[in-house]
């Protein structure tokens, strides 16, 4: 008796739940929807700091001394103020001190090898692999522009020792036209064009900019890595890489620091003066932002150079 009342209970119960579901169609809609957005949610970025990664570390390894290298450079063109005549702009090193072996060269086999970071005004740098011959700036606007060159290695991690990096004012008369589409390919372009028995030399088409007004005197950070496109196993994980002029970070016996920002996340500063690998990337484009703080935590502007955000793409 008892129990069949239970029974009726658990029917009345049962079938209340029926009902209910019955008449929330609406309901049981909004609920799938709230399940596949679950189930799908858009990739987010996690990213952690992670050490050098192995294949680098072994990189160092079979490279012995080079990496004690203090690479020397000196811009002998464009010469200090130069004015130059014409869209190109011709930038001649000379490279010395205490190499160890250190010497820029792609291997025509890997497509990697040391190389120079070369800076037109604030824009990505490009890799300058012979320094036999100029590296060539080409379809360089009229007007004032800043170069900046420091030596690097075949992963991109600079040298930073002093005298690595150096930096040139120089003036455009008669540039190249502003509005010219840049080159699109990856990387440089050799030149092919005039005159076929002319040496092939390194160079790039350049985007249209002007040099900041930059006290070579003050606090300098120079935005080098990541640019471009990473793929596959170069994008995890990736490097963030700078040079510092004037600034000692407070990690190092100084007081400035680098903050770094990625897509939205907060704020990450860094404290000592080195590369800085990150893992979590999600595919996709993303933006990287680099800001010398000075000893208060505030960004030190020098001719806007202090800030810089740039834009990659991780294809997986
Ligand atoms: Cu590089």
């Amino acid at each position: 008796m008892r129990r069949h009342r239970h029974s009726l209970l658990l029917l009345a119960f049962l079938s209340s739940l029926l009902s209910l579901d019955a008449c929330s169609g609406s309901n049981t809609d909004n609920a799938n929807t709230t399940a596949t957005t679950t189930v799908t949610p858009p990739a987010t970025q996690v990213l952690k700091l992670v050490p050098r990664p192995q294949s680098v570390l072994d990189l160092m390894k079979q490279r012995g001394e080079q990496e004690e290298a203090k690479p020397s450079l000196k811009i002998v063109s464009p010469a200090k103020d130069a004015v130059i005549n014409g869209s190109t702009v011709e930038v001649k090193l000379n490279l010395s001190g205490d190499l160890k072996g250190y010497m820029p060269h792609k291997d025509p086999t890997s497509g990697k090898g040391n190389h120079i970071h070369v800076i037109l005004d604030n824009q990505p740098y490009e890799a300058y692999y012979e320094l036999g011959q100029p590296f060539e700036l080409r379809n360089v606007v009229e007007g004032k522009h800043t170069l900046r060159v420091f030596a690097s290695r075949p992963w991109h991690e600079s040298y930073k020792n002093d005298g690595s990096f150096q930096m040139a004012t120089f003036t455009v008369k008669g540039g190249g036209n502003a509005n010219k589409p840049t080159t699109t390919a990856a990387g440089q372009t050799m030149a092919n064009n005039n005159s076929g028995t002319a040496p092939a030399r390194e160079g790039k088409e350049m985007a249209a900019s002007k040099g900041g007004e930059v006290d070579p005197a003050k606090p300098l950070l120079t935005y080098s890595r990541p640019k471009g496109e990473y793929k596959g196993a170069d994008a995890d994980p990736i490097m963030i890489d700078f040079w510092l002029s004037n600034a000692k970070l407070k990690g190092d016996g100084g007081e400035y620091q680098v903050r770094y920002i990625v897509d939205d996340d907060d704020p990450k500063t860094i404290d000592k003066w080195e590369p800085v690998w990150l893992s979590g990337w999600t595919n996709g484009k993303h933006t990287v932002r680099l800001e010398l703080l000075d000893k208060d935590g505030k960004p030190l502007d020098n001719g806007g150079y202090n800030i810089t955000t740039r834009e990659i793409s991780v294809v997986k």
